[in-house]
């Protein structure tokens, strides 16, 4: 088993109390490296190291075009390294090594695209009101952000935190989950290849539960960005607010694929299909809601069933796998706990409802793909967050019922409408509560398109022009050019 070290202050360290753990491989259900466990005294040590690149001339007396271009050239050596990340991420997390390569490929855009925008922050002159005096802007980093990641995209999900942070110019404590801990500390080593200063990029490896709350809390950390689940996300805020921290959260979501009757059936069951399974349905963005008119509810859930029965489970490694484990020990015990819940609740499984228990799945942690039919908008399958390939078949009557159930979550992180009548995907685009709508479509993203939750999926947005906002604050300048102090009693 590989032993690895964390990066802080540009150097490779162990933990400071000398522990590591293992990570696991899902499909093996077994241990495959060691990395350091992390310590609140880690924690402080990896903050100081932060904040003082912040201050150094080295990152901070940078041009915003010399930042721009060591994102760029991250992003080549992203590119790069691409495929071998891509394999380190699937034995640590499960998910399908086409999948990773796919996003492993396209995470040098991010660097690209906030590379390029370094340079093109730029302040206002403001025509002020006030006789001599020239009043302008400035857009500054914040300081030190804490980059908090989950296990489902790792590299990805960082991505879309360190590439807009970096590009605006403020230094970082990435503490990626313990569950996918490696392919971080692989990318990290990246950062120190392209010739970002020490301590600009820091990385913690360690558990949530032990050092999440030290990270949050810490006084050099000016800024929270983190995915997660909602309660851990709600916790970390609830912490941020006590030393008035801003946050980025992304926090998941109970998604709706609305099927109507107009729609091209054979591609919303395809879209409906890659909603929910694609990834073993282990994404925030996962359509775990199918609401389809009734009038064609028997037809499409036979149509479903017939494509879903078709997914090849096994090996995450070969190129034919369609459905891979499920990441952790605790997730994978959570999706089987809330199929149970759903069977309780009344909703019929027409497609899985166990374990999967075929031989090419060995010893890992797999969940046949499943389907709900019958499934009430008040029942828990249909409110909360599996996090697994659960899908939920809700019908509806009429566009009324279809956004009224659509919106009748306290998530709102997309929606996916299959219909060709304009009126319909007009009118759902607008009255969807949802940060993501996709009209005959599903699971588009890209570095170009502001990303994120309504309601409790979440606060912020990733990705697009304005996501570089989120690691700025804006700094009003006044200069009098008169030279003579008026009335010192009075305000100007
Ligand atoms: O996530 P956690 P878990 C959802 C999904 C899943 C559930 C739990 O429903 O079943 O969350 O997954 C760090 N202070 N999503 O337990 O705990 C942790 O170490 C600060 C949705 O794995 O939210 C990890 O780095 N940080 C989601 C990160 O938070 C803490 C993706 C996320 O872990 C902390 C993953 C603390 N007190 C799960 N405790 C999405 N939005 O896509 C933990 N962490």
């Amino acid at each position: 088993m590989q032993d690895y070290k964390m990066l802080i202050g540009g150097a490779w360290v162990g933990a400071s109390g000398g522990e590591s753990f293992e990570t696991e491989n899902p499909y093996l259900g077994a241990p495959w490296a060691l990395v350091p466990r992390a310590t609140t005294d880690d924690v402080d040590r990896a903050c100081e190291a932060a904040r003082k690149a912040f201050r150094a001339p080295s990152w901070a007396g940078l041009t915003a075009t010399a930042r721009g271009a060591l994102l760029r050239r991250l992003a080549d050596l992203i590119a790069a390294e691409a495929d071998r990340l891509a394999e380190i991420e699937t034995r640590d997390n499960g998910k399908l090594i086409t999948e990773m390569r796919a996003q492993l490929r396209y995470i040098p855009q991010w660097f690209h695209y906030f590379g390029g925008l370094a340079d093109k922050v730029e302040g206002r002159v403001i025509p002020i009101d006030k006789p001599g005096m020239i009043n302008f802007t400035r857009e500054e980093p914040l300081g030190v952000v804490a980059a908090i990641t989950p296990w489902n995209s790792p590299l990805m999900l960082a991505t879309w935190k360190l590439a807009p942070a970096l590009a605006a110019g403020n230094t970082i404590v990435w503490k990626p989950s313990e569950f996918s801990s490696v392919s971080a500390l692989e990318f990290a080593r990246l950062f120190e290849k392209a010739g970002f200063p020490p301590g600009v990029v820091n990385v913690l490896t360690g558990f949530g539960s032990e050092i999440g709350e030290r990270l949050v809390s810490h006084p050099h950390v000016a800024k929270i960005a983190f995915t997660g689940g909602d309660r851990t996300g709600q916790s970390v805020y609830e912490l941020a607010a006590r030393s008035i921290k801003p946050v980025t959260l992304e926090l998941g979501g109970k998604s709706a694929n609305i099927v109507f009757k107009d729609a091209d059936l054979e591609n919303a069951v395809k879209g409906v299909v890659s909603g929910i399974f694609a990834a073993t349905g282990q994404t925030c963005i996962a359509g775990s809601r199918a609401l389809v008119h009734r009038s064609i509810q028997d037809e499409f859930v036979g149509k479903l069933v017939e494509l879903g029965r078709t997914a090849r489970m096994g090996d995450p490694l070969l190129e034919t796998t369609q459905v891979g484990p499920i990441t952790t020990r605790s997730q994978f015990k959570k999706v089987l706990d809330y199929i149970d819940i759903a069977k309780g609740e009344g909703a019929r499984p027409v497609l899985g409802g166990s374990q999967a228990s075929r031989p090419e799945c060995g010893n890992g942690w797999f969940v046949e793909p499943t389907i709900f039919a019958d499934v009430k908008p008040s029942m828990r399958i249909a409110q909360e967050e599996v996090f697994g390939p659960v899908l939920s078949v809700i019908a509806f009557d009429d566009d009324e019922e279809a956004i009224e159930i659509a919106n009748d979550t306290q998530y709102g992180l997309a929606a996916g409408v299959w219909s060709q009548n304009i009126k319909t995907v007009f009118t759902l685009a607008q009255r969807l509560e949802a940060g993501t709508v996709w009209i005959n479509s599903y699971r588009a993203t890209s570095y170009l398109s502001p990303f994120g939750g309504y309601k409790r999926s979440g606060i912020g947005r990733e990705s697009g022009l304005t996501a570089i906002r989120e690691y700025l604050q804006e700094k009003s300048v006044w200069i009098d050019t008169i030279g003579e102090v008026a009335n010192p009693f009075v305000q100007r």
